[in-house]
């Protein structure tokens, strides 16, 4: 689909003028665009056209976006250093002053002040950096925990929550609505000798064993921006924050902060959790976290990274079973190499599962 992006780009009350538009970034949402301005002092920006067939209601999306961000900016203002503009996502509103814009199409689109001199990591090459990750994640709770105003807008219902999902994924596979269940019984099977364990996070919760707590919910690494000397910088993509259990954000960083290959290797020789990028996250996530989580939040922190790759598995392949209407694919079998490394890297996982188990109780 062609766009007119600076048509739309004007609606913005944005400082500077459109020069030209690119597809920017690797996000499996929306269609996302990196605006660059004529005037090379001032900002570019990243428009974004808003999927509103995952997400429903793009006004309260929007608006849980405006109190985080105003939330975080304060937070940072009472911090002496800090770079509010590239430490936390800044909406650009339009003429009419609401955060969002619907077009003569229907289409639904924002606009964000692009954050320069950005590192973003599909895989990360060092220990250093997922620390730095595992920081950003910490600080973001951490500010988040006191935000006023009551619960966020619900913005996907039942996120993380594996009982619903696996009802979605069986009964799309009793339905075999594109005939590929055949194709997949292999990894149908996978997922179904493991589907007990996987729900003691959300037996946790409902025992009161856990907090909801303010969390992200899309915590994978390109959602989290290093600066130019690698150190944290800004948590992004803001979609789903709402409340949640902290293994989830804990789970879905290390599903790829610490994964040796991409999240969708086609040689699945190569898929392992690194040992030591899971250490060094989890010193950075601690770092910022450790004196608010109680202790049986912390003794299922290991648990975590299995249970939000294995959730991603069931995901890509329900996705795949019903002929791919949910995650962008870039071929016909996407979501099936998806799968396929998810699956893998769950069962590294579960080869390293003690030696995970005692690193977090070495730092704890
Ligand atoms: P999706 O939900 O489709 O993943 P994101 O909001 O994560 O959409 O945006 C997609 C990508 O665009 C991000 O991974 C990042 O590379 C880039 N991006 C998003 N917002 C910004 C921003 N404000 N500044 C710089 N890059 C951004
Ligand atoms: C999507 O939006 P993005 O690309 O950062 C998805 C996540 C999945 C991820 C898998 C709203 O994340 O839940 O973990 O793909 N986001 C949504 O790569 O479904
Ligand atoms: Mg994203």
């Amino acid at each position: 689909m062609v766009y007119n992006l600076k048509e739309i780009f004007d609606y913005f009350d944005a400082d500077g003028t459109f020069l030209k538009g690119e597809p920017y970034g690797s996000g499996h949402i929306h269609d996302t665009f990196r605006i660059e301005t004529v005037e090379a002092e001032k900002d570019d920006y990243i428009l974004q056209r808003l999927n509103n067939r995952i997400f429903k209601n793009i006004p309260e999306l929007q608006h849980n976006i405006e109190r985080v961000t105003v939330h975080l900016r304060n937070k940072l203002s009472s911090i002496p250093g800090s770079d509010i503009k590239r430490e936390c996502l800044q909406l650009i509103p339009t003429g009419e002053g609401k955060t969002w814009l619907v077009d003569n199409d229907g289409n639904y689109w924002r606009m964000y002040i692009f954050i320069s001199n950005h590192h973003s990591f599909n895989v990360v090459d060092s220990p250093d950096e997922a620390f730095e990750g595992g920081k950003a994640i910490g600080r973001f709770q951490a500010m988040l925990s006191d935000m006023p105003g009551g619960q966020l807008f619900e913005t996907i219902p039942s996120f993380h929550d594996i009982e619903k999902r696996l009802e979605a994924f069986f009964k799309k596979v009793n339905e075999n609505p594109v005939g590929r269940v055949e194709s997949v019984k292999k990894e149908i099977d996978q997922i179904s000798r493991r589907t007990d364990e996987m729900k003691i996070i959300l037996r946790l919760g409902k025992e009161g064993k856990i907090p909801l707590r303010i969390t992200h919910n899309d915590t994978k690494f390109n959602n989290i921006l290093l600066d130019e000397n690698n150190k944290a910088l800004c948590v992004i993509d803001l979609d789903t924050v709402m409340p949640g259990y902290i293994h989830y954000d804990f789970g879905d960083a290390i599903r790829t902060a610490a994964n040796t290959t991409s999240e969708d290797e086609d040689d699945l020789s190569k898929v392992k959790m690194d040992i030591s990028l899971f250490k060094a996250y989890a010193e950075g996530y601690l770092s910022e976290t450790i004196s608010t989580l109680n202790d049986i939040e912390i003794e299922y922190l290991a648990f975590a990274p299995k249970l939000i790759t294995y959730t991603i598995a069931v995901r890509f392949l329900t996705d795949f079973i019903d002929g791919d209407n949910y995650f962008k694919i870039h071929h016909k079998f996407h979501n099936l190499q998806r799968t396929r490394a998810q699956l893998s890297l769950v069962m590294s996982m579960e080869e390293q599962y003690e030696e995970m188990k005692k690193i977090i109780r070495n730092l704890t």
